[in-house]
This record gives C-alpha cells, structure tokens and sequence, in this order.
C-alpha cells in the first residue's frame, strides 16, 4: 500500500546554478518537512508468483487550485482506479487533497515500465510527475547474483544494472507556474532547455546518490562494472522527444522493449533481441539493454562470479624480461579455471591453483615514440597509463578522477543538442560507464 500525494518542490540544475520549482507525486509518509524527488519514487517489486502480487496507490492532490487535476496511469499494467472524479483516461484527485484516488494492479510481468500523470500530461509530466516501475522475476533474491536476470531466462542474466529514466525540461513553463501565470504555460511553444537523466543533469549524474547538496534529487546515473561482466541498462523515456543513446566501447544487444522479452515463444529467451551501438528511445518507451566489455582474450570468456584475483596489483615493469611471457587460461566449469603460464617459444607450465595471474604484457612499451609528459593534455579520467589497473605518472595536481585504473567509455545521447544544461556545454545526457580491473570491489544493490 502506498500513499501519494502531488505538491511542489525546487530541484537544483547544472551544479546548483539555478534552481526551479517542479511538482512530485511523493510517499505521503516522507512529506513532513520534505519537498517531493525529481525523479519520483522508483519502485522496485518482484513478482513473487504470478498474479498475486497486488500493488495499491492512493493518491491525494495537494498542488495549488490553478494546477488542476492531477491522476496516475501506469502503461503495461491493467489497473482499477476508485475515488476522486473521472478523467479523460482514468480516475482524478481534484487538488485541495479533498478527495483520494486508489490505483490497483497486479505486478505479474517482469519490466522496466513508467508511471505517469495521466491528466494533462503535457504539462504535468514536464512539471516533474513520473516515476519508473520495476519488476523482477520470480526467485530473484538482491542478496544472490546468481539469481540477477531481468526476465527469468538466462538470456537476460545480468552482473550490474542501471536505471536511465530520461526527461526534459523547458524552464519557461515552470517559471510561469513558480510566479502563478498558469494562463501563460503554452506547450505548444514548448523548447526543452535541459535534460536529466534519473532526475540529474551532467555532471551531477556521476555524484553519489543521496548527496545532501542535492536533497531532491537523490538518484545518480554511474554505470560501474568489471571487465567480463554483463551490465544491463533499464531505459525509460518519460519525455517528448525520441533520443538516440549511444554506448561506447562495445555493441549492446536489445532483449527487451515495453517490459516484454524479445523472444519467439515462450521459454527461448531474447531471440528476437539484435545487437546496436545506438538506440533510439521514443516518447512513452522502455527497452532493457545487456552491454558487456569482456577484454578479449585477458579475462575468462564465462567470467561472472570468479572472484579470485586474477590481477597482479604492480606489473608496470616494463622489459623487466625481453621475451614476451604468455598465460593461457582454460574454463573448466563451475568456478575453476586452468592457468597456463610460460615465456613465448619455450614449453608452457601449469600455474598453482590460486596463483595470481600476471599480464606481464602489459605496461611493455608501444611501437610508436610517446610525446613528453608536458607536451600532453590528460583528460579527467586518464589514470597515466593506457594498461587496465596500472597507473603512470600523471602532471603535478592533475584532478585524475579515476581512482582503480578503469576504462571510461562515453555512454550518451547522440542528439547534439541534448548535451547541454541550458545552452552549456558539456551537461544533459551524458555518464560514463566505468569498467574496472577485475580486482575492484563492487558494490552491492541495496533493494
Ligand atoms: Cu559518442
């Protein structure tokens, strides 16, 4: 059972810049002396067996009489609504909180869905009221990877997810409503200025979550595996325009769009899934994405949850020996793997179990002349060295904001446009995905 209730709240844009007033459905028991999130509550169920999980929302309207009406819809879902006045597509809370709207429905598909304002929402979902809902499948436990898969097949088995709840905004309309000028809000003249991801513009997306500096925007977009991994990407379009996200460093492949697996019968998995670079989601879509960055031939092809180190903490010695030295590996099943270890030409030589396994390729020189040091420029996120896990040397303060020797890859929007907070460049729909040596630690999902 939850309680809603719509009211207003300010969100901090382009590192707290500038600040804007927006409307949220919020939990009714976090409202004393808290203003609503942006985006709204994300709610996480799992389907815990068919048809028997039911979800209940009241909703009550607390904005400012000249708002209107306010209701939820909830695509993908089959609900009944009771209370409040009928609206053009369901059931309305009149504001003035004088009556409450109940919303039920049946979580018993697995997903990435949206909820929404379903009165006005031209406006209302521009003023900030829409949230994401995810299901899971049955026997999924947060407590056990294993268990991690978007739909209950292994074709959707995922390490690491990340919601990508996208809006937009055009300040116009919300300063009109900030100072009353309700008869002013015009959405046909509608020119978004700014685009958030999960509720954060860039760079704000890539703080920590909860950060108090930004206490109604409590969700960041930091995409974080290691390499070998598979990393799933909930995408979820609650605005008006269609946007081509763009993941670098490696093609995804498409399982799912709606909250519906792309399969050709039950039981088969994503067959009809296909493999892209760029995804254009459009207004009103989910689609759940697998990307995956598996270092080709340094890390066992079926890497998921071996944990053992298999990364030499310092192997920056470069022709240390001038004979290039080679590691084969070999998956035997469960979590064992053969390790082969030897210098090129001579005979290879089985490792120990529990060996660390040195890549002592790397950190050996390139076949090109490296500039001097002074002579480059070093972009944030460059860690000295060009070798996953090693470190080199870096000018004196250089801000290097890669702390494990990760690989970033730009994971973005490809309209121009839409890489700006407010005609600033960099800022909208931008993070980076991290992929870590296999010997960093991952955190864990909370719910
Ligand atoms: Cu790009």
């Amino acid at each position: 059972m939850y309680r809603f209730i719509s009211r207003r709240g300010s969100m901090a844009l382009c590192a707290a810049t500038l600040l804007l007033c927006f409307w949220a459905f919020q939990a009714q028991a976090q409202i004393e002396g808290i203003t609503g999130t942006s985006p709204n509550p994300v709610f996480s169920f799992v389907a815990e067996t068919a048809s028997i999980q039911t979800v209940t929302i009241n909703l009550r309207n607390n904005l400012p009489a000249p708002a209107g009406n306010v209701s939820l819809v909830f695509p993908g879902h089959k609900v009944t609504a009771t209370g409040g006045v009928q609206g053009v597509l369901t059931r309305e809370a009149e504001p003035g909180g004088v009556s409450v709207v109940t919303y039920t429905f049946t979580v018993d598909h697995p997903g990435s869905y949206q909820y929404h304002c379903g009165t006005r929402p031209d406006f209302m979902v521009e003023m900030g009221l829409a949230g994401a809902i995810i299901v899971r499948p049955l026997g999924y436990d947060f407590t056990d990877p294993d268990t991690y898969t978007a739909y209950g097949h292994e074709g959707s088995f995922y390490g690491h997810e990340e919601l990508y709840f996208l809006t937009e905004m055009d300040p116009v309309i919300h300063n009109y409503v900030e100072a009353g000028q309700y008869d002013s809000v015009n959405t046909n003249d509608y020119f978004e200025v700014m685009w958030f991801i999960n509720g954060r513009n860039f760079p704000d997306v890539m703080t920590d979550a909860g950060v108090p500096w930004l206490p109604n925007q409590p969700y960041n977009c930091q995409p974080k595996m290691r390499a070998g991994d598979k990393f799933l990407i909930r995408l979820i379009n609650a605005g008006r325009d269609g946007h081509p996200m763009h993941y670098h460093g490696n093609d995804f492949t498409v399982i799912a769009i709606n909250g519906r697996m792309l399969e050709s019968a039950p039981g088969n998995g994503p067959d009809l899934g296909w493999k892209a670079t760029t995804f254009t989601i459009e207004p009103g879509q989910t689609a759940d994405l697998i990307w995956t960055w598996s270092g080709k031939e340094l890390f066992p092809q079926r890497y998921r949850y071996f944990r053992a180190i298999i990364w030499r903490a310092a192997f920056a010695t470069p022709d240390l020996d001038p004979i290039r030295e080679v590691v084969k590996m070999r998956y035997l099943g469960g979590n064992a793997f053969g390790l082969l270890r030897g210098q090129e030409g001579t005979t290879i030589r089985p490792w120990a179990a529990g060996s660390r396994l040195a890549l002592t390729d790397h950190g050996k020189p390139f076949p090109v002349i490296i500039p001097p040091r002074d002579d480059l420029s070093f972009g944030q996120f460059y860690h000295g060295s060009p070798f996953m896990g090693a470190e080199g040397v870096l000018p004196p303060s250089h801000p290097a904001l890669n702390a494990n020797g990760g690989f970033f890859y730009m994971w973005h929007s490809h309209t121009e446009k839409e890489l700006t907070n407010n005609d600033i460049w960099p800022g909208g729909y931008v993070t980076f995905m991290i992929v870590e040596p296999p010997n960093v630690a991952m955190e864990m999902p909370v719910n």
